[in-house]
């Protein structure tokens, strides 16, 4: 079995690499030149027809092709990580935790992540949900609650993506105070000090 994931230095490959360093999977890396066009070249666009990192590619299940499944959209890719390879949702809370966790990756990506990237344009939308994050984060580090009490369960892809996405924040949009979101600054500063994501942000 081997996982190949194509990315690039500060892209949103690093929040899979996050993931599989986090969980132990061993993996491929192989580091596109941006830049240079890299992904734009066929032989990426194989695994990706619209030239965007992350890709993954897993020898462990065919795709529709019959070749070794090739996956894009960071979202769907930690989906599939933690289904096949993170063995998170297994036991009792399994079925719960899998939807649960498909929530929280779809709202990293299509609501969270959009407003990080607006927030010179509409701020309030962003304050807003950094409102809830704050007031859910106050429970609890991991978002999936109860859910995470199974025994396989615990920091899982739901998390990475919230995680990842809250510790750009300080990067992206250092104009927004977060005074008023303390366990959104609890969740950044310990997201920074866990060893898998430095290595996945190329920090150490
Ligand atoms: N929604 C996609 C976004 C992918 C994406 O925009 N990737 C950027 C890097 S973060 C990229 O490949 N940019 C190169 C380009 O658009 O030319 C995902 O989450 O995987």
């Amino acid at each position: 079995m081997s996982l190949t994931l194509y990315g690039a230095a500060r892209s949103r490959a690093s929040m899979v690499r996050w993931y599989l360093e986090e969980k132990g999977i061993a993996y491929q890396w192989i580091s596109l030149d941006l830049g240079a066009g890299e992904h734009r070249q066929p032989a990426f666009l194989a695994m990706n027809p619209f030239g965007k990192v992350p890709a993954l590619v897993d020898d462990s299940l065919a795709g529709p092709d019959g070749e070794p499944l090739k996956l894009f959209e960071s979202g769907a890719i930690l989906q599939h990580l933690a289904e096949q390879h993170g063995q998170e949702f297994v036991g009792a809370a399994g079925a719960a935790r899998r939807s649960l966790t498909l929530q929280w990756l779809l709202f990293a990506n299509a609501s969270f992540g959009p407003a990080l990237i607006q927030a010179a344009a509409k701020p309030e939308d962003l304050e807003r949900q950094l409102t809830t994050l704050d007031s859910l984060l106050s429970a609890g580090p991991s978002l999936l609650g109860g859910c995470g009490s199974d025994a396989a369960a615990g920091w899982g892809a739901a998390d990475c993506a919230i995680q990842s996405y809250l510790a750009y924040l300080p990067l992206f949009c250092p104009q927004v105070d977060l005074a008023p979101f303390p366990h959104v600054q609890a969740s950044i500063e310990a997201t920074r000090q866990r060893p898998a994501y430095q290595l996945a942000m190329g920090q150490r």
